[in-house]
């Protein structure tokens, strides 16, 4: 039997029923909303990560949520690669931290450094050896259909940041700390990671408890009024 685009076999219905809806009263909508504001809220980037180690399942699970993020034409334009030998990771925080010393020791304009000055970060990266997980997202600018020829993925970026929150939201909610990390350029990622020519490194997620003492920037979050225009 022939598959129909999407690999759906050729007499299986394009359409199925919505089952998977569950509706909420307004009141219960309204706490539901609020607990996840709550919950979102307290996520904190760290950047101090203690080696305690992480079950995989639980990696494995956000990943799998992650992989249910709406995307362009659905063609799911992305790949996580779960690092944890620590050699690679050793090799990864090698090559960030040499694109990192010449972002700070002047590659980077003096207003970006200035915007970044209150996070206190720097070149040194030893949360990429420490934490237990360095989950490396690429986004696949175009994948290889069963014939060989090349097709196009659409709005890749936005599909691969949206599976990107969800991965951290998911993350968060478990229970972990997590930090998006971007060295730039990144592909070093490529080489290291071996992934191929149509995989452009997204970020470098960090995954792992923080460190017990670890300390995060005084920082604020914008009141709805300024993020939101309501008409
Ligand atoms: N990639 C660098 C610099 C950096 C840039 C931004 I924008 C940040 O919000 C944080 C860091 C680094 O990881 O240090």
């Amino acid at each position: 039997m022939r598959d129909a685009p999407g690999g759906r076999a050729a007499d299986v219905p394009r359409f199925v029923r919505l089952e998977s809806w569950v509706e909420h009263p307004p009141a219960e909508m309204a706490r539901r909303a609020a607990d996840f504001r709550r919950e979102v809220a307290r996520r904190r980037t760290v950047r101090e990560f203690s080696s305690r180690p992480v079950p995989r399942g639980i990696i494995e699970e956000c990943i799998r949520a992650a992989g249910t993020a709406p995307n362009g034409a659905n063609h799911q334009p992305w790949h996580f690669v779960v690092v944890s030998d620590p050699e690679v990771k050793a090799r990864i925080r090698v090559a960030a931290e040499e694109e990192e010393r010449a972002f700070y020791g002047g590659g980077a304009p003096q207003e970006w450094l200035d915007a970044l000055a209150a996070l206190g970060t720097d070149e040194h990266k030893p949360f990429l050896e420490t934490a237990p997980y360095l989950i490396a997202i690429f986004a696949q600018r175009y994948h290889l259909a069963s014939g060989g020829h090349r097709v196009k993925n659409y709005y890749v970026q936005e599909s691969v940041g949206i599976a990107t929150g969800i991965l951290i939201t998911g993350l968060h909610r478990a229970g972990l700390a997590t930090l998006t990390h971007t060295p730039s350029p990144m592909g070093f990622l490529n080489e290291i990671l071996g992934r191929p020519a149509n995989e452009r490194p997204f970020l470098i997620l960090v995954a792992g408890y923080p460190a017990e003492d670890a300390r995060v920037p005084r920082i604020t979050k914008k009141p709805l009024d300024e993020i939101a225009t309501f008409l």
